[in-house]
């Protein structure tokens, strides 16, 4: 496939969470098939639609010559690397690695969505995908008009001095 820009959204809220970001934003960066991996800034986000320890988000836009599930199969052995575990939906998690968007890519699988069904109205997504890209439109409408509908959901930008 040729190379093409995608976005994928980080989350943890168990464990060294600002830690294990980091370190999956490098692995990431050293995957065959991922160059130019950009990481937005690190932020502290309250729990959406849970509850349990607040969050450590962020994004990564990559270009990749991974085919969709291709990408998505790896963003899994990640998490299995960082001991991630699905006792239930939205259970506090060491890594969730999010395929957000694919230039160029629509698609409805039973295993994946493209772009995330519900990244237009979250606030730790829409804020660093803003720092990567505060030109993108989503099919729901600009990043700023979006953020502008979630400003009651908590987001702290972490400075790393
Ligand atoms: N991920 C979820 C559900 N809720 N809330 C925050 N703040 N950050 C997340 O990464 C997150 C969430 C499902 O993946
Ligand atoms: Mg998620
Ligand atoms: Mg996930």
């Amino acid at each position: 496939m040729k190379s093409v820009t995608a976005y994928i959204g980080l989350g943890a809220n168990l464990g060294d969470s600002a830690a294990t970001i980091q370190a999956a934003l490098s692995e990431l960066a050293a995957q065959p098939g991922i160059a130019d991996c950009t990481a937005s800034p690190l932020y502290r986000t309250v729990p959406i639609d849970t509850d349990g320890p607040l969050f450590i988000n962020a994004v990564a836009r990559i270009h990749t010559t991974l085919e969709p599930l291709a990408l998505l199969d790896l963003l899994q052995t990640i998490e299995n690397a960082h001991h991630r575990e699905r006792p239930y939906r939205y259970a506090p998690r060491t890594l969730d690695l999010d395929l957000l968007l694919m230039d160029g890519i629509e698609m409805h699988g039973e295993r994946l969505t493209v772009p995330h069904p519900r990244a237009h109205e979250r606030a730790f997504v829409l804020r660093p995908l803003q720092d990567l890209a505060p030109d993108l439109i989503l099919a729901q409408g600009s990043l700023s008009a979006l953020l502008a509908a979630c400003a009651d959901q908590a987001i702290q930008r972490l400075d790393t001095v």
